[in-house]
């Protein structure tokens, strides 16, 4: 019988991929236990590369949350879709993450392909099953495995916390022998500060319509801990990039802004487990998201 010490461990960096909205941040949150990515029902809410870590007692995933591969000529699209390059390049398995349906999506067909090319080995995440008849997903399937022949095919609802056992089997069978490649108690590289800004960040894309979510950035430019008082003291700026949306963000007589920040505090102190004090301000900056500098200072 095997003992403890002789049972064997494995552990490896698992990255999400797929296309914008297909839930790979709702999987990355299921996976790891709890948020660490924001989400929200609007595309390219993710705009780095993200980590979250699970650790089991046969194994840790370094789970990589990347943004929609997606065509823009925008800058900032660009430099988001390189974000997730970049990551899906780090993946020693990928998960291709598309969305269940009685056909295959056409941009989910696009997206497995820019997938399968990378060269890591590639399971296929069908999600979102909750959302449509049991019926539909035996042929939808038969499809992949025609289109994408010998790949792992796992259904799941992220949303639910459906099949992820055999989606979590499957990948572990495919993760090298390793020890534990992070402390076990570590759920995230995040900082509070990158928490605190990618929350504001969901606020505003959960508040705000058209295109402001989209060129909206979020500067965290305080962060103190009074620690005998259990609070912590946040100043923050939502950059935007016009004119003319400050007086949308901010709202009348403030009530927007006011909504923002209430619903950002109140998730920020259920994350940080500490009282937030949370201090938000608008300022315009034109062009943030054509400038490389600006943009990388913005975590992007
Ligand atoms: N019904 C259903 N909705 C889901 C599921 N997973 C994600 N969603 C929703 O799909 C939207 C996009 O999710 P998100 O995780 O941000 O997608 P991402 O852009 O791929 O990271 C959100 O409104 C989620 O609540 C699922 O399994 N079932
Ligand atoms: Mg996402």
């Amino acid at each position: 019988m095997a003992t403890d010490t002789e049972r064997e461990f494995r552990a490896g960096i698992v990255a999400l991929g797929g296309r914008s909205n297909v839930g790979k941040s709702t999987l990355l949150n299921r996976l790891v236990g709890r948020k660490v990515a924001i989400v929200t029902p609007r595309p390219q809410t993710t705009r780095g590369r993200i980590m979250g870590v699970r650790t089991d007692r046969d194994a840790q995933l370094l789970i990589l949350d990347t943004p929609g591969i997606h065509d823009s000529p925008k800058d900032l699209n660009r430099r988001m879709v390189d974000n997730a390059r970049r990551a899906l390049g780090e993946g020693e398995v990928i998960l291709g993450v598309v969305e269940a349906g009685a056909k295959l999506d056409p941009r989910d067909r696009a997206a497995l392909g820019e997938l399968v090319k990378i060269g890591a080995p590639l399971v296929i995440v069908i999600n979102k099953v909750d959302r449509h008849p049991r019926e539909n997903l035996l042929p939808l399937i038969e499809e992949l495995s025609r289109e994408f022949p010998g790949r792992e095919i796992v259904p799941v609802s992220a949303l639910r916390g459906e099949n992820l056992d055999e989606l979590l089997a499957t990948v572990k069978a495919m993760l090298p022998e390793s020890p534990a490649l992070m402390p076990e108690d570590e759920y995230t590289d995040q900082t509070e500060r990158m928490i605190a800004a990618e929350v504001i960040r969901e606020k505003i894309f959960l508040k705000m319509r058209q295109e402001i979510p989209f060129s909206s950035a979020v500067r965290i430019e305080k962060f103190v801990e009074e620690t005998e008082r259990g609070l912590k003291r946040i100043s923050a700026v939502i950059v935007i990039e016009r004119e003319s949306h400050k007086g949308m963000v901010i709202g009348a007589g403030g009530r927007t802004l006011k909504e923002i920040g209430t619903a950002a505090r109140l998730e920020l102190e259920k994350l940080l487990d500490a009282r937030v004090y949370l201090e938000l301000v608008v300022r315009v900056e034109p062009n943030w998201t054509r400038d490389p500098r600006k943009m990388s200072e913005l975590g992007l």
